[in-house]
């Protein structure tokens, strides 16, 4: 198999996901520092214009978003399994609460309380893509975020009551990832973090756990290098249209792929897979040649381009 390439920053919360994932999976990866703001021109030149990190890169193919780096890691490398003891479904349903209900309080904490130092930079960046965050009230928000932040980590230390060592049992999984990453991102960033997590006496112990599957074997690699990988490399075959599929598009079809929450970057490209899952378009780049780039089909919209 080619290498495993992360475009990543260390700081990114989602990343961290994408990390722990490897980490579980004892695998060896790249990894390539994209920057934390916009412009991330080495970035969409693989992606096409999807901005959000991290991306997963294996040769000419580019996963976006940590719903489908989970089930494409899984596919590539299945053993050990992100879904011990059968609960697939509901790990991969449960992004729907780690990924907002959980993270968006603690992010909307790290806004409001960091505001004032806060680069300008970053600040801008984040106003305009936090579309779900109003900036000028996140101070006056901080007591509801912080009893919204109590209660989700509340609800991580009631499914460790019974002394399990993780969420679903006793090996680790993609439920344990999703549910840890808001955690260790409010660790880092939320000042008041220690405050709102020191009665959680099962959550600290399984955090542990969590930090103890570490991230595989990371080695460093520069943009221009996973760019030549991707001209150097073919794609994998396209899986064609799904025939229940209610939005009529066909192989071939010029269409558009958006975000439907936050960071909305049109991806415009020739519809190779449109299947229940996943979603996936060749382009061509004077960068990185001809790639295809894959999107979960859950939280992304389809449409024929104009
Ligand atoms: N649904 C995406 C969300 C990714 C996301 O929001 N990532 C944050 C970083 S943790 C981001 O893109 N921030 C803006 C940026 O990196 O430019 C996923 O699961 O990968």
């Amino acid at each position: 198999m080619a290498e495993l390439i992360l475009h990543h920053f260390d700081l990114s919360p989602f990343a961290e996901k994408a990390r722990l994932m490897l980490g579980l999976k004892g695998l060896a990866w790249r990894s390539v520092e994209i920057p934390l703001v916009m412009p991330k021109p080495d970035l969409t030149a693989l992606t096409g214009g999807y901005r959000k990190t991290p991306v997963l890169q294996v040769g000419a193919d580019v996963y976006c978003d940590t719903k489908l780096i989970a089930v494409e890691l899984e596919r590539r490398c299945p053993t050990p399994t992100l879904f011990p003891g059968g609960h697939r479904g509901l790990a991969l349903a449960l992004s729907a609460w780690s990924d907002r209900a959980f993270f968006d309080p603690g992010a909307g904490l790290s806004m409001g309380l960091n505001k004032r130092g806060l680069p300008d930079a970053i600040l801008k960046d984040r106003k305009a893509f936090f579309n779900f965050m109003d900036f000028d009230v996140l101070e006056a928000e901080i007591p509801h975020l912080t009893t919204q932040l109590r209660a989700q980590a509340d609800l991580v230390e009631q499914q460790l009551a019974d002394g399990r060592a993780f969420l679903l049992g006793d090996a680790p999984g993609l439920a344990d990832v999703n549910a840890y990453f808001p955690v260790w991102m409010a660790r880092g960033n939320v000042p008041t973090a220690g405050e709102i997590f020191a009665p959680y006496a099962r959550l600290a112990h399984w955090e542990s756990r969590m930090r103890a599957l570490g991230h595989g074997t990371r080695r460093e690699m520069t943009a221009a290098e996973a760019h030549a990988i991707a001209r150097a490399s073919e794609p994998e075959p396209g899986q064609g249209v799904d025939p229940a599929d209610a939005l009529g598009l066909a192989v071939g079809d010029a269409v558009v792929v958006t975000p439907d929450d936050y960071g909305k970057v049109p991806v415009h490209g020739e519809l190779l897979t449109l299947q229940l899952h996943e979603v996936a378009v060749r382009r061509t780049d004077p960068k990185c040649g001809t790639v295809v780039v894959h999107f979960p089909r859950i939280g992304y919209r389809v449409e024929r381009a104009a």
